[in-house]
């Protein structure tokens, strides 16, 4: 199975349909940032979908939620990084991420009637602590323009705004970080290879062809943002793969770390494999208990590790 070149996949692929909006929200917000000599972060979170009909009713999708994307958000806010929030729609958002489903509901109360024009809902007292920090912090990121939320659904769209992201934060050099913690999809059908209409039933069982997704890690690396600080994630389900995997992509695309992570314990153990070591982070038993969340110390390793390589920069 072959894969296209990366110059080869953008020409073949059109762009998702708001990409001109959305490419200059991000030149903005780089532009605006860049000028106050803010750190920026990218974030990607969340799965790509790969589509099987170009009317997409039905796609293959993976099992990522965003919890890491959108937790790290928040981490990096509160490090001073202004963030792009690059997420899959409909995952999991920083800030909102705390309450799911009728958690929200469930803080709220009401009185009066729905015809009644004096109805009043309000915070449950027993509500208002947990909500007022989160409220708090949203606000202060939303008016500060620190925050820019960039959503994404196929692996072709997600393509696309990750190669405008990159060119808008190129000029940033050191000061770029990236985080690239989507589950992207390594297989597709090409959109020249793929039906227009609905895959009907009627016509037996399909027999659905993908091809490999050209690795972006390596244009990303050597051409788009050269200077920055870039990090990805690799996720295994087989443990004697993971630091061997991890290392092979250091070896081959040269960027700075990988955080490598194992699906069934992902929230609770990483390993941060850089060129010359590799060492765990995880939680204890204890503090996964009192709600203390991975992201937190991984978060603070990484602006840590961003810092000292804009120092060395800086010396040079
Ligand atoms: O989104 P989530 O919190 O459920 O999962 C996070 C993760 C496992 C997708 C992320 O940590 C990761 O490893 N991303 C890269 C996956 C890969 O392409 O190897």
């Amino acid at each position: 199975m072959s894969s296209l070149h990366w110059e080869e996949f953008y020409a073949a692929h059109l762009p998702p349909a708001d990409f001109e909006d959305n490419r200059q929200l991000l030149k903005e917000f780089c532009e605006r940032h860049s000028k106050i000599h803010n750190k920026i972060v990218l974030v990607t979170s969340g799965g790509t979908t790969v589509p099987l009909e170009h009317n997409t009713v039905r796609f293959v999708d993976n099992f990522s939620a965003g919890t890491r994307g959108s937790s790290s958000a928040e981490y990096f806010l509160d490090q001073g990084y202004a963030v792009i929030f690059m997420h899959r729609q409909k995952s999991l958002e920083p800030f909102t991420r705390h309450f799911t489903g009728q958690q929200f509901f469930d803080m709220l109360d009401i009185s009066g009637t729905d015809n009644d024009p004096g109805t009043q809902i309000n915070v449950k007292p027993d509500s208002v602590d947990v909500l007022a920090p989160i409220l708090l912090k949203y606000k202060v990121a939303q008016e500060s323009q620190r925050i820019l939320f960039i959503n994404f659904t196929s692996v072709v769209d997600y393509m696309w705004l990750l190669r405008a992201a990159c060119e808008c934060l190129a000029p940033l050099e050191q000061r770029a970080l990236l985080y690239l913690a989507a589950a992207v999809s390594d297989f597709y059908i090409p959109q020249d290879k793929m039906p227009t209409h609905k895959i009907q039933s009627g016509q037996g069982a399909p027999t659905i062809s993908l091809q490999l997704v050209p690795k972006m890690l390596a244009p990303l690396v050597s051409l788009w943002v050269p200077h920055a600080f870039v990090v990805s994630f690799k996720l295994e389900t087989d443990e004697n793969l993971l630091i061997a995997k991890s290392r092979e992509s250091l070896n081959k695309y040269k960027h700075k770390l990988v955080i490598a992570n194992i699906l069934q314990t992902r929230k609770y153990r990483v390993v941060f494999v850089t060129p010359t070591t590799s060492y765990e982070v995880h939680l204890t038993r204890e503090q996964a208990l009192s709600g203390l969340e991975i992201e937190e110390p991984i978060v603070a390793d990484v602006s840590r590790k961003h810092d000292e390589y804009i120092s060395a920069a800086q010396g040079q």
